[in-house]
């Protein structure tokens, strides 16, 4: 389980530049107040980062011309849509619905 996540959560330049990082050490990175657990907020601080790289004119709106090529591309998207679409997805994680991801919520498999 845990070569597993490591194989998938790590970039190959992390991988070989550090010692096996976990899947504790993953969540740290997350986990901004230093909790133990991932709340909304910092979910969203996170996952957003991608969002803000990809939104190259920084106008807020991720065009379709800026989304990567495939199947699921779709019009454009707000970051305001974008938030709404991860607090949907945390709280398909959140399994115990405690309002926090933890370590085993943060990777399970996306329901
Ligand atoms: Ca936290
Ligand atoms: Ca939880």
């Amino acid at each position: 389980m845990r070569l597993l996540l490591t194989a998938s959560l790590l970039t190959p330049a992390l991988a070989s530049a550090t010692p096996p990082v976990t899947l504790d050490a993953y969540l740290r990175i997350m986990d901004r107040n230093g909790d133990g657990r991932v709340s909304l907020a910092e979910y969203q601080a996170h996952m957003s980062q991608g969002f803000r790289s990809m939104d190259r004119n920084h106008d807020g709106v991720i065009e379709v011309g800026e989304q990567p090529p495939g199947p699921r591309r779709h019009g454009a998207i707000t970051l305001t849509q974008y938030l709404r679409n991860l607090a949907a997805t945390f709280h398909r994680q959140d399994a115990n619905h405690d309002g926090f991801l933890d370590a085993r919520e943060l990777a399970a498999p996306p329901r």
